[in-house]
Formats: C-alpha cells, structure tokens, sequence
C-alpha cells in the first residue's frame, strides 16, 4: 500500500494486484484466534504520515489481528488507495521482454498487464507450509492452516482439537483453543523458546508522550539492530561473565517487562555460545517453574540456542499445560506415524480428533516470490537463478532481472526487524531509484554480477559471525525439504541503512544501466 501511495507521490502510474479480496496482507490471512503482533503497537505502524500517526488511536501494547486489520482498511481509505489495487488477482508469471525492456504480468484468468517496474511486496511469511500426512485424505474431521484460516472463524466448542506446530502461530492459538474447545492435543516437534508479552491496554498518557515526539521516537528506533526497542537499549554486559545473580536481575527485570527484546538483555546472546547458554538455562529454569508436571515440563524445555528459531511471545502458553484438557505429545523422536479418519497416530497410540490445527508455517522469504513465476532477462527463471540460494544485491535486486524489485527480500534485514520499518526503507530507496533512472533518460538498472556476489559473500559473513546458523529455522529453509539450507535475512538494521545509501551516493555502485 505505501509502495502504491509512493508511486503516486513520484508521478508514476501504478496497479496493485492483490490475491486476497482485501488489504492487509498477513493480517488478511492470518486470522486464527489469538493472532495478534509482537511488535508494539506504536511502532508496528506506518510513519509516512504524520497525520495518519497521530489520528489512529491503539487500544493495546500488541495490538491485535482484527485491529490491524481495521488499521490497513483505514490507511487504505484514508490515501484512496483502492482504487488501484485489484483484488482477487493471482499472478502466474512475470516475463521481462528483452527487445523492448518492458515486463508482462500475467495473471490467472489470462489478462495480460505491461509495465516498466515490477515490485514484489508478497511478503516473506506468506506461502503456507501444508506438510502432507500418510492417511490425511481419509481424515473425517477438519483441517485448517493458521495462514490461511477460514474468514468465518472456526468453532471449537465440544470438539477434541489438534495443534501439530509450536511457532509463533501455534503457541499464540494454543491458550485460546484450550479454553474453547473440549480437549487439546498439541504435537511438538522442537520445543520453542517463548517469553511473556504482558499485554495490556495501552495508558492515555504514554501514548500522547510518544506522539508528542513521535519522529524522535522513531528516529530512534531505526538505530537499534531490529529496529525497535529504541527506549530498551540493548544491556553492555556480556552474559557469559556476570554472576549468577547479575543474571538473574537481567532477564528477570527483561521477563517481567515482556516481549521481544528479551534477548537485549545483553550485548552478546546471539554471538557468544556460552552466553546464549546461560540465558537458555534461565529460561529452561522457568519453564519448569511455570509447569507442574515434569514430564511435560521436560518436554517444553528446548534444547537448542535461543533465538536461533525466532524468538517467540506468548500470552499463558506454558500456563496452558497445566489445564486438565490439554496434552502434549512429543513427535520430536517419534513422528506421526498417520491419520486415522478418527485421529492421529504416534507411537502405535491414537489421539482421537475432530479439528486439526496445521500451525507449520511458511514457505519463508523466497516461497512466495518464486509462485510469481519471474522470467528475467534471456529467459532465465528466478527459480533457476536461485536454485542454489536466493542469490540478490541488497536484497533488493537481482542479477538478470532488470527493474524488478523487492520489498524486504532476502539479504535485507526484513524478518530480523520491525518489518513496517524495512518495509518504509525498502519502498523509499525503490522510488528514488525510479526516480534516478527517469531523471537521468535511462530505461534500466540492474545488478551486476560481481556487485551481486559480494553481496552474498557479505550476507553469508554477518550469518556466520552470529549463532543463527546452527539450527533448523525457516531463517535458514530448513523447515522446506529439498530447499538450499542458506541463512536468507540480513542481521543488523542501521549497518544494512548504511550500505544502501552509500549505493545511492556513489550514484548506484553495482549497477549497470541501459537506454
Ligand atoms: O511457523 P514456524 P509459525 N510435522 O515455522 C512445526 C511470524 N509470526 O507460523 O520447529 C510436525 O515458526 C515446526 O516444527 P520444527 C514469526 O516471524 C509472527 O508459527 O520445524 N511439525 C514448528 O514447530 C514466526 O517465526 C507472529 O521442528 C511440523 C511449527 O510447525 C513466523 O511468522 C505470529 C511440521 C512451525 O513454526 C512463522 O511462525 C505468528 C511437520 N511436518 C507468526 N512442519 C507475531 O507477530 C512444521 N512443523 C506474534
């Protein structure tokens, strides 16, 4: 939407092509009970306009799905933006003409779009991960996908639920199920390391101080690593030489406060192993507080670094396995084994179900861009161009795909950040580049090779300085079987600003042009 509003502002004609049948995005298809951001409210918005900032009143420090939701109808209307979104519009490919520099879309019922740019803001938590089943055809109950959850909601009253995912998705649905339905079976296969939120209703008085100041407020949060948090800066303490007690006061004072930066607490969780492990054990050492029976308490505690997965909030998720309607079955070791029309099989055992809960994720960060089917320059794919990793130059751009662009693609921070922010950055350093190529009688700009390649090698660096490598996360694709095993975000906000501008200074180093 702000890509559109921005285009708008540059002069440009612009068409938006939406497969929902509304704005939104994520929190158009994402509405399963409990869906709610992890990113305070007042800086998970847009701060294009400072109109918009201060007339849109939040009512909670996380808001949730249905509010945000309500908030991207109302920036929507309030910038006249639908008008040039066409909704119900699924694009099946996206083909560069080399003759003539111009990109034909090609949407599902065959009409044909011609365009100078192309810009994808698909998202990179969008394409469903739908694990298959043996016997999930013969299933009698219901299957639903957190990502793509029915618009008319789903009612669990009197039914034995199954949860099979313990993300973000699954952890914030687990406690609102469990209250609602008759039994619930979650199936963990790796326990995740999730922290209170402390939700509350946002007080009247913090709310007119940060709009009061809102630019430095956000001004400040663009300087932290994930762009926000700007009043909690990061800890200067290293976690593997405090005391016991140091410790403690830390994430006890970070645990009470709740949420994401959490692992602020201090300047080295996600680099130094002894402290990441330190801080693990606190949180293992809490779990075990919070649940009463150990066996279930052993099985939630993760063993793997924290933060390595994304960290997760929750609201009472480890509280939840303390009601008398809830178990867990561990598939970490033992997987299921297959669908029954009446349950699900694990270790020869049936657990009957009526609902079951895929919350398994995404195809992340390249899933849904390679659906758009981009054909780029001498007919060459951006499936085969990536076959190997997401190959790109700033996460932005693509060697062989001139004027084609992404919001938050891989080798930008995106996911690591406040994504409302990389996506601000993102749609800003697009149009002036546009605006760069008309102003300066030029048709094209596209990544060279060379610039490309050193563009990975810088990504691949940063990923290896950190701890995020070594586990199993969609960061890496590994949650996708068959998918190259590549650590696609960028760490670090403010360094990944930095070298986008210098490439806007030096006059698009890195770039070739064409007439
Ligand atoms: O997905 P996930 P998500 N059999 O990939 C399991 C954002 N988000 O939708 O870990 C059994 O994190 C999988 O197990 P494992 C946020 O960035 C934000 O929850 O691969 N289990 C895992 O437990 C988040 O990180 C918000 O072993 C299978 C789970 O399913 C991202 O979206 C809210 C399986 C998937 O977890 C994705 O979160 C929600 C299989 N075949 C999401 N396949 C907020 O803002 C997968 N799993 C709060």
């Amino acid at each position: 939407m702000y890509m559109l509003h921005s285009c708008r502002n540059a002069g440009l004609s612009a068409v938006v092509l939406e497969r929902g049948s509304g704005v939104g995005g994520t929190w158009y298809w994402n509405r399963y009970p409990g869906a709610r951001c992890d990113v305070p409210s007042l800086e998970y918005s847009y701060q294009f306009s400072d109109d918009l900032q201060q007339e849109w009143e939040w009512s909670e420090k996380y808001a949730t799905q249905p509010e945000i939701l309500r908030y991207a109808e109302h920036v929507a209307d309030r910038f006249d933006l639908k008008r040039d979104i066409r909704f119900d519009s699924l694009v099946t490919a996206i083909t560069f003409d080399d003759s003539t520099n111009v990109w034909t879309t090609t949407l599902a019922d065959g009409e044909l779009i011609e365009s100078d740019f192309v810009v994808s803001a698909v998202g990179c938590l969008s394409s469903a991960n739908r694990p298959r089943f043996a016997g999930d055809e013969e299933f009698g109950g219901r299957i639903v996908h957190t990502g793509e959850w029915p618009h008319e909601g789903v009612d669990f009253r009197g039914k034995n639920v199954a949860v099979i995912g313990t993300g973000s998705s699954g952890i914030q649905a687990i406690p609102i199920i469990a209250k609602e339905c008759s039994h619930l079976t979650v199936f963990q296969r790796t326990a995740s390391y999730t922290v209170p939120a402390h939700n509350a209703p946002l007080d009247p008085d913090y709310v007119r101080n940060i709009k009061a100041n809102y630019s430095t407020f956000r001004a400040k949060n663009m300087l932290t690593r994930a762009a926000l948090g700007g009043d909690t800066p990061t800890g200067t303490q290293s976690a593997s030489t405090v005391s016991d007690e140091e410790l403690d006061r830390v994430l006890s004072e970070r645990w009470n406060k709740g949420g994401l930066l959490f692992l602020g607490g201090f300047n080295d969780s996600m680099i130094n192993e002894t402290s990441n492990q330190r801080i693990a054990d606190w949180v293992r050492d809490k779990i075990a507080s919070i649940v009463t029976d150990e066996r279930t308490a052993r099985a939630l505690q993760p063993d793997t670094v924290i933060g390595c997965k994304r960290l997760v909030v929750d609201s009472g998720y480890y509280e939840t396995f303390n009601r008398d309607n809830v178990s867990l079955v561990d598939i970490g070791d033992k997987p299921i084994e297959r669908f029954t029309p009446t349950g699900i099989v694990v270790d020869g055992e049936e657990h009957m179900v009526d609902i079951v809960v895929l919350a398994t994720g995404f195809d992340a960060m390249t899933g849904s861009l390679l659906k758009l089917g981009v054909i780029g320059r001498d007919g060459l794919g951006l499936a085969d161009a990536w076959s190997a990793g997401p190959a790109n130059y700033l996460g932005l751009t693509v060697h062989g795909f001139p004027n084609f662009f992404m919001i938050t693609g891989p080798g930008s921070p995106s996911v690591l950040t406040n994504v409302l922010v990389s996506i601000q950055h993102h749609v800003e350093w697009i149009t002036r580049a546009i605006e760069h190529l008309r102003s300066t009688g030029q048709r094209t700009m596209e990544a060279t090779e060379s610039a490309q390649d050193e563009w990975v090698r810088h990504v691949n660096g940063v990923a290896d300085l950190t701890l995020f490598p070594t586990c199993n996360s969609w960061y890496l694709g590994a949650n996708i079987p068959g998918k190259p095993r590549i650590f696609m975000p960028l760490p670090g906000f403010p360094d990944y600003v930095a070298r986008a501008t210098d490439v806007e200074r030096s006059s698009y180093r890195g770039f070739a042009f064409s007439n």
